[in-house]
C-alpha cells in the first residue's frame, strides 16, 4: 500500500437486515485493536469516528417496493459517501468498518466519485445482487452490489447523485455459495466474473486470487475490496447474521489479503457484517483485524 495515511470510518448500521447487534461491529473491531495494529505496521491512522445512523420510529417498516427501513438506509449512505469523498480528497486511504453490508452503497458512491474506472472485489458468501423485486427478504444488505451497478430503487441508485458506480466487467465475486434465482440471472445477463466456493476448492485460493486480481486491474485506475466476514466459514467467523456453511478458512482469506498486499492494487476497503452479539469472544472482530493487518502488508518475519 503506497498510501501511508489511513482513515477509519465506522458505520454502525443494522437497518439493512433484521438482526440487531451488527451496529456494534465498528466498536468490536476497534476493541480488537485495529488502530494499534495498523500503526505498528507503520501507517498514520486517522479515526474519523462513526457515521450517524437514524433510528426509525418502528423497525422493519417496508417503506416502498419491498425495501425495509429504506429512508434511514438512504440517509446514512449519503452521509457515508460524502465522508469518503472528503477522506480521499484529503489524501487518505478509506478503511470502512461495518455495520451491515447495505453500507457498501455509500462506500462505493464515495469511492467511485474519485475514480474514472473503479474495480471491485466482492468477497462474500452471497451475491448481494438482489433488488426489491427479486429479494426474498426485503433486506437492503442483500442489494448493495445491484444498486452500485445502477439496478434498483432510484433513491438507492442515485446516492451521490450519479449512477452507475461500477461496470459489470470491472467486478469480481469471490467465495459465493448462496445465490438467489434473480441474482443468478443478473450474473448471467451481465457476464459478471464469479469465483464460487467450487472454483476455490478446485483451483485453490492462489490461482483464484491471481485471476481475480488480473480481472479487476485490467482496465481500472483503483480497486475497492468489500469483505463480508460471512465469506469465511462460520467456524472461523461465527459472529455474522447470515452464516452459510462451507466457507473459506481464515488461512485462505489471509492468503488472499497477502496477495492483494503484494500486488498493491487496493485503494479502499471495507470489512462488514461483524455482529458481536452473535460472536464467540470477539473472534470474528479479531479475525477482521488479522485480515486487515495482512491486507496492509503485515509480515510474520
Ligand atoms: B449479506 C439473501 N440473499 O437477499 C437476501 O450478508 C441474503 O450482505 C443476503 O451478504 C445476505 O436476503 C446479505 C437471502
Ligand atoms: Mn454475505
Ligand atoms: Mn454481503
Ligand atoms: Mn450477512
Amino acid at each position: 500500500m503506497n498510501n501511508k495515511r489511513i482513515s477509519i470510518i465506522g458505520v454502525p448500521m443494522d437497518l439493512g437486515q433484521r438482526r440487531r447487534g451488527v451496529d456494534m461491529g465498528p466498536s468490536a473491531i476497534r476493541y480488537a485493536g485495529v488502530v494499534e495494529r495498523l500503526e505498528k505496521i507503520g501507517y498514520e491512522v486517522h479515526d474519523r469516528g462513526d457515521i450517524e445512523i437514524g433510528r426509525p420510529d418502528k423497525f422493519d417498516v417496508v417503506d416502498e417496493g419491498n425495501l425495509k427501513d429504506l429512508n434511514e438506509v438512504v440517509k446514512a449512505n449519503q452521509a457515508l459517501s460524502d465522508t469518503i469523498t472528503k477522506s480521499i480528497g484529503d489524501g487518505e486511504f478509506p478503511l470502512i468498518l461495518g455495520g451491515d453490508h447495505s453500507i457498501a452503497i455509500g462506500t462505493l458512491a464515495g469511492v467511485a466519485n474519485k475514480s474514472d474506472n473503479l474495480g471491485v472485489i466482492w468477497y462474500d458468501a452471497h451475491g448481494d445482487l438482489n433488488t426489491g423485486d427479486t429479494s426474498p427478504s426485503g433486506n437492503i444488505h442483500g442489494m448493495p452490489l445491484a444498486v452500485s451497478l445502477g439496478i434498483g430503487h432510484p433513491s438507492l441508485t442515485e446516492i451521490g447523485s450519479y449512477a452507475p458506480k461500477i461496470k459489470p466487467e470491472n467486478l469480481v465475486l469471490v467465495g459465493a455459495r448462496s445465490l438467489d434465482e434473480g441474482e443468478r440471472e443478473l450474473i448471467r445477463e451481465k457476464g459478471i466474473k464469479v469465483f464460487t466456493m467450487h472454483e476455490i476448492d478446485r483451483m485453490g485460493m492462489t490461482k483464484v486470487m491471481e485471476e481475480a486480481i488480473a480481472h479487476v486491474s485490467k482496465n481500472t485506475d483503483s480497486v475497492h475490496l468489500s469483505l463480508d466476514l460471512d465469506a469465511l466459514d462460520p467456524h472461523d467467523a461465527p459472529g455474522v447474521g447470515t452464516p452459510v456453511i462451507g466457507g473459506t478458512s481464515y488461512r485462505e482469506t489471509h492468503l488472499a489479503m497477502e496477495m492483494l498486499a503484494e500486488r498493491n492494487i487496493i485503494t479502499s476497503a471495507e470489512f462488514v457484517e461483524v455482529n458481536p452479539i452473535l460472536d464467540d469472544k470477539n473472534q470474528t472482530a479479531e479475525a477482521a483485524v488479522g485480515l486487515i493487518g495482512s491486507l496492509f502488508g503485515e509480515k510474520l518475519l
